[in-house]
């Protein structure tokens, strides 16, 4: 067993292959007991610039290398992030998140608003976290006096499969991330995107690799791919529920003291398969009109489904 084996993925696969009832029941048992029932934490994303990225992530829309006629970075000033901060705390968000179609944090005046805004969005009462790229440790410190609450850098996918998403960014270099914002003690956010043609082992290892850390993740974000038109992966077979459920339930089982997110991919979902993944172990999501670039649940459908089911949101 290597040193960092805190657990091992012959357990993952295990528990990632029981007959889909025992694990929907052992995931509902263990999110019980590890979270109250019924929280729900919603988060909304601000994306401060978008489009125009030099990497080369298969799946995304801002890419610049994706597409014939990539999208032009489009970039918001600080009030926008103001505004879109106020619209999402009337609208129930308890915090907001950041973004960035950055491979890596600059440290020029962008930075320097992006700092600003979070101070002025915490003033607010909300919480507020980044996700724009690989970061120093100088430029960690300075989002957490800013007060920023967590860092989102995801694995996406499985280090194996890994070669046929991204060639611009190595994985060792998104371990590395992961791990120095979680020494510097910030909250750390770490998942990935199911339905990018991955097997069942790749997802298996991709959950290994999440779950096999000193310090457990505070949020795991899971997507599902949003095919994107013009991406080398918009023809890709969709994933089908009940694999999606799987993943989520063993990522509960296995990490019982992380936030679950179930980031994109709510829109195609009914609401009692939205029922489902919350009942074994899904307790934050993506809410508000937008993801980043595609159409995200409509908030009122959204709060009629919280209500019904009685989550309480913050
Ligand atoms: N540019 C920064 C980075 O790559 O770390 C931050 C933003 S990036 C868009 C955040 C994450 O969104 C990606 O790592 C990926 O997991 C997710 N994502 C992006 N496009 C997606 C898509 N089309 N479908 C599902 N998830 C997606
Ligand atoms: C995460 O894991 N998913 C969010 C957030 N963290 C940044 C982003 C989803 C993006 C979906 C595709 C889009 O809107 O472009
Ligand atoms: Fe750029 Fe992030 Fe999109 Fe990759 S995921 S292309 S780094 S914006």
């Amino acid at each position: 067993m290597k040193k960092s084996d805190f657990i091992e993925r012959s357990v993952i696969k295990e528990v990632y292959e029981k007959p889909l009832f025992s694990l929907i029941r052992e995931a509902t048992i263990v999110h019980k007991s590890s979270f109250p029932e019924k929280e729900l934490f919603v988060n909304t994303l601000i994306s401060y610039k978008t489009g125009g990225c030099g990497e080369d992530c298969a799946y995304c829309a801002q890419s610049s290398r994706n597409r014939k006629n990539p999208m032009k970075a489009v970039y918001l000033s600080a009030d926008d992030i103001i505004e879109e901060a106020g619209e999402a705390k009337k609208s129930g968000a308890g915090r907001v998140c950041i973004s960035a179609s950055w491979r890596r944090v600059p440290d020029n005046e962008e930075f320097e608003m992006i700092l600003a805004a979070g101070e002025r969005i915490r003033e607010m009462g909300l919480e507020v976290c980044a996700t724009l790229g690989t970061i120093s440790d100088l430029q960690l410190k300075r989002i957490q006096d800013a007060g920023f609450s967590a860092y989102n850098h995801n694995l996406d996918t499985s280090e194996k499969y890994y070669h046929e998403i991204i060639s611009t960014r190595t994985y060792a270099e998104r371990l590395d991330t992961i791990l120095r914002v979680q020494n510097s003690g910030m909250n750390c956010c770490s998942g990935g995107i199911i339905g990018m043609g991955e097997s069942h082992d790749d997802r298996i290892d991709m959950l290994h690799a999440l779950a096999d850390r000193e310090i457990p993740l505070f949020t795991v974000p899971l997507n599902v791919l949003v095919p994107i038109p013009g991406t080398p992966l918009e023809n890709v077979e969709p994933i089908g529920f009940w694999d999606l459920l799987r993943v989520i339930a063993t990522a509960r089982i296995i990490m019982p003291e992380s936030r679950i997110c179930l980031a994109a991919g709510r829109t195609d979902m009914t609401e009692e398969q939205q029922t489902l993944c919350f009942m074994v172990g899904v307790n934050a999501v993506f809410a508000g009109d937008k993801l980043l670039t595609t159409e995200n649940t409509d908030l009122t459908k959204d709060k009629k489904l919280f209500e019904k089911l009685d989550l309480k949101t913050s």
